[in-house]
């Protein structure tokens, strides 16, 4: 069978089976089912796969990509970020960096991380640019009030270190600097659990460590194996009563000596969603404990953020996140700025049915966001990497639900048609892909199934390339989710969401029973940036221009280039399981899975 139109070619030679809710998740040459049946094991079965195409890679004949730069090719830190977490191995030609080694005290004359707005609250004002623009020297400074969106990039292996200036690594964010750990809970989807250990400074290695996942079967198997290893680690076993449902959830909660701190991010827990890819990490301050004898309501912000953290761990109905959320009970969150929009999975109806995904972002902009003259006219971005099946045109799902609840405005007002609000959608093209920092091996995160998009050309007339000069991130590709509001001409944005949730209605919910029932099948965390939560009466960001400029400390970094860029002519989107031996990758290689 082929298809062809302007979106696309492609030759199939299966017929798949059509199921309409089944997310794009086939991978390449799926092999086989467990015993109850279920898909074998996505995340390690797709790292096996990656694995074996990096020991034999298919080399293109005409040999290497044009401006294919040299680089390493393992994804092994040297020494690239500011912790003091050095590793064994990590060593070659990296001590007297400044780094604490092993067992020795952090830099004492470092404040442990000195957070933003701590004690006096003060509001940050549009125009405010009173603090002198000073270049950023380090990520000291950047944490120190320049960044009041707690909004971070990963560091990225490859790229100009200027453009890593204000970006963490995992081991800048489990450094001492940031807190003296007692206990830590990971939830994440891909969990490499021998990498993620060493992450941790050698110091608080054996501190107590829940990790929280879902895999079934034999991956889980081999999760319960590693874990083995290591007598502080526990697991912890999400729920996933419906078909098809995952684990994206991706989050840290990190209890100090000093405190506690929530980080909600895109990565998985393995190396290389740590290396050339751009990720998002909001990082929450660091929550004093509360006086003892303080009462369940206490610590709470304007936002609701701790009574809707403690919601969403008492959705997994497990025992070890029940003592988490007493634990979070314990402490002040008041500082928080940010807005938790979370997706766990379930059919929901009535008064649950605004507690996640799309009708969750519908209430929180109903009830919390501006109005701006004109915003009828501003149109919605979306930027994920992988894509679910959206159904046979864009009335079943993209331009009914999810475009009513993206264009909800403040004091529940909607547009009188939101017929005409365009949707953005930014996801890479193969172009992208092959020109990128890892080459095609880079589509092996970017799973949108070829038996899904062959459903749905409609959609592709929706899509943008991936383009981030500002960030310097142009070739290092997105496993971030982001969506946003923004201005006709995207200099200002009226909200900002970063978040596991990618396009689809497993993470987002589809409605049944004609509209008063949501179905969710996946687990999602996210955060949403709202203007008037940073002192902004305008009710929108300015969105930053660059990041070596005056402009004020407001201003939104938004993650890749406004306006996004329509797919041209011979541009499609990247699809992770059809094969690409036309031209080479950076590194000269061809993809062929399977
Ligand atoms: C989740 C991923 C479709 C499945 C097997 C998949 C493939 C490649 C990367 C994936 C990924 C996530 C995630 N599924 O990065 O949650 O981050």
């Amino acid at each position: 069978m082929s298809q062809e139109s302007e979106h696309g070619k492609w030759a199939v030679s299966s017929s798949e089976e059509e199921d309409g809710d089944k997310p794009s998740t086939s991978l390449p040459q799926q092999t086989g089912l467990s015993k109850g049946g279920e898909p074998s094991f996505p995340c390690s079965e797709a790292r096996k796969a990656a694995l074996k195409r990096k020991a034999s890679p298919l080399k293109h004949q005409d040999g290497g990509f044009p401006q294919a730069p040299k680089q390493k090719s393992p994804p092994e830190e040297q020494g690239w970020c500011l912790s003091s977490s050095e590793d064994e191995e990590d060593t070659k030609g990296q001590k007297g960096k400044g780094d604490a080694g092993a067992g020795a005290r952090p830099k004492e004359h470092r404040p442990a991380l000195k957070e933003q707005g701590e004690g006096t609250h003060k509001p940050l004002q549009s125009q405010e640019s009173s603090q002198a623009p000073q270049k950023v020297q380090d990520t000291w400074d950047l944490l120190d009030g320049e960044n009041p969106f707690r909004f971070f990039l990963t560091k990225v292996k490859g790229i100009d270190a200027k453009y890593n200036l204000g970006a963490l690594h995992i081991k800048d964010i489990l450094s001492p600097l940031f807190g003296t750990l007692v206990s830590s809970a990971q939830f994440n989807y891909c969990i490499d659990l021998g990498w993620l250990v060493k992450q941790y400074p050698k110091e608080f290695r054996e501190k107590p460590l829940l990790v929280v996942h879902g895999e079934k079967g034999e991956s889980k198997a081999e999760l319960q194996e590693e874990k083995g290893l290591y007598d502080n680690v526990r697991l912890c076993q999400a729920k996933l009563d419906i078909a098809f449902g995952t684990h994206h959830t991706k989050m840290m909660i990190l209890q100090y000596e000093e405190g506690l701190r929530v980080v909600i991010h895109t990565a998985n827990l393995i190396a290389e969603d740590w290396y050339q890819k751009t990720q998002g990490v909001w990082l929450s301050p660091l929550y004093p404990r509360l006086p003892a004898g303080a009462s369940a309501s206490d610590g709470e912000s304007h936002t609701m953020f701790k009574s809707d953290l403690i919601s969403y761990l008492m959705s997994y109905k497990s025992p070890a996140l029940v003592k988490w959320a007493e634990t979070i009970k314990q402490y002040d969150f008041s500082e928080t700025r940010v807005y938790l929009l979370g997706s766990t999975p379930g059919r929901y109806q009535n008064n649950d049915k605004e507690k996640w995904g799309h009708l969750r972002l519908r209430k929180l902009l109903k009830d919390h966001a501006m109005q701006i003259p004109d915003q009828d006219s501003w149109p919605v971005i979306g930027q994920f990497s992988s894509i679910g099946s959206l159904g046979d045109d864009q009335s079943k799902w993209l331009c009914s639900e999810f475009r009513d609840s993206f264009t909800s405005l403040g004091n529940g007002r909607k547009a009188p048609t939101n017929h005409d609000i365009p949707i953005h959608l930014v996801y890479p093209t193969v172009e992208n892909v092959r020109r990128s920092l890892e080459g095609y091996p880079a589509g092996g995160s970017l799973p949108y199934s070829i038996e899904t998009a062959k459903k749905q050309l409609w959609l592709h007339a929706y899509f943008h390339k991936w383009s981030a000069e500002t960030s310097g991130r142009s070739r290092a590709m997105p496993h971030i989710k982001t969506y946003m509001r923004a201005s006709p001409d995207f200099q200002k944005i009226a909200w900002f969401l970063v978040t596991s949730a990618n396009l689809s209605k497993a993470a987002w919910g589809g409605f049944e029973k004609n509209g008063t029932q949501l179905m969710i099948r996946s687990y999602e965390l996210g955060v949403l940036f709202l203007p008037s939560e940073f002192g902004l009466n305008s009710g929108y960001f300015q969105v930053k221009e660059s990041m070596f400029s005056d402009e004020p400390a407001s201003s939104f970094p938004v993650p890749y280039d406004l306006p996004p860029e329509k797919y041209e002519g011979k541009d499609r989107p990247w699809i992770w399981n059809i094969p690409y031996t036309r031209a080479p990758d950076t590194n000269g290689n061809m993809w062929v899975p399977g």
